[in-house]
């Protein structure tokens, strides 16, 4: 099941939708849902929403309405070195910092940190950034955790968190410039909920970059190569911290481009997680 925020013919108006498998939008604004929240912090979700298919909401055709992020009132964090390849790719990228990737990758504290608060992230089909004083920019693919107020994982989405690696390879105390920046996070385009983690370790995570029409990069990864367990991660999330709102955790890049790649204005960044779907965006300057 797919649930998503979306708008209809240039109004403003955030609508909720549940996208079925015949690609239609079937409009929980229409039967009475106003706040996504209020269905992903409900345990009994699956029951309300066959109560509201029951109701018989207007629907839209997918292709017609505007998808936004799914990302409502929700802080974004995000954790890292959670794959071999993230950590030799950040080894590679800085001997000033390699044995810090080195030794988290193996810590029993894994690397959290915050990435972008819920205004600021982009929708699909908006641009994401590369900044302008960074030399070495790429995409990271990443599959999203959809966690509830109390610390349970509702659902999955897909993350891209955008990043500079020249900025981060420098000097590791530069991560915050390198990681957090406008349009630095593209979250969407929907939450699939009703799977467990042993699904979603199934899924694979294909990240493809276009560039005037031509394929530059392809690159794949299995979710199931993620080191640490989910409940992992959101624990060390939760610990000493309230998400009144609930939190979004991106569970780190296992698919890094090679060191002679960085991304260019204008090119397109396509990320597709088969369990989920796509989340595509342009890339501009900022
Ligand atoms: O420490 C650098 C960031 C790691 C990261 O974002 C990732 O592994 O995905
Ligand atoms: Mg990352």
């Amino acid at each position: 099941m797919k649930l998503c925020r979306f708008t209809i013919d240039g109004s403003r108006d955030v609508r909720i939708g549940l996208i079925t498998k015949g690609q239609t939008v079937l409009d929980l604004t229409d039967a009475g849902v106003r706040r996504m929240k209020a269905l992903i912090e409900r345990e009994d979700l699956a029951d309300e929403l066959a109560r509201l298919r029951k109701a018989g909401p207007l629907q839209h055709p997918v292709h017609s309405v505007r998808l936004l992020t799914p990302i409502e009132s929700q802080e974004v964090w995000a954790a890292g070195v959670t794959y071999l390849r993230s950590k030799e790719a950040r080894m590679e990228e800085s001997e000033f910092s390699a044995s810090a990737y080195d030794r988290v990758y193996d810590a029993a504290r894994p690397e959290i940190f915050f990435k972008s608060l819920p205004d600021k992230v982009v929708s699909p089909g908006e641009a994401v950034g590369i900044r302008e004083d960074a030399h070495w920019n790429v995409p990271e693919p990443e599959l999203a955790l959809v966690i509830t107020s109390s610390g349970r994982i509702a659902g999955f989405t897909i993350g891209n968190d955008m990043s500079s690696r020249d900025i981060e390879g420098e000097n590791l105390l530069y991560l915050p410039q390198a990681k957090i920046y406008t349009a630095s996070c593209a979250v969407g385009p929907w939450i699939v909920v009703g799977h467990t983690e042993a699904d979603a370790r199934q899924w694979s995570i294909h990240l493809e970059i276009w560039r005037a029409g031509r394929k530059v990069f392809a690159g794949e990864t299995a979710a199931g190569n993620i080191k640490r367990p989910f409940g992992e991660l959101v624990d060390y999330l939760f610990r000493s911290q309230t998400f009144p709102n609930g939190a979004v955790l991106l569970t780190g890049a296992g698919v890094v481009p090679p060191d002679s790649f960085t991304l260019e204005a204008h090119d397109s960044v396509r990320i597709t997680i088969s369990g989920i779907g796509t989340l595509e965006n342009p890339v501009a300057v900022v």
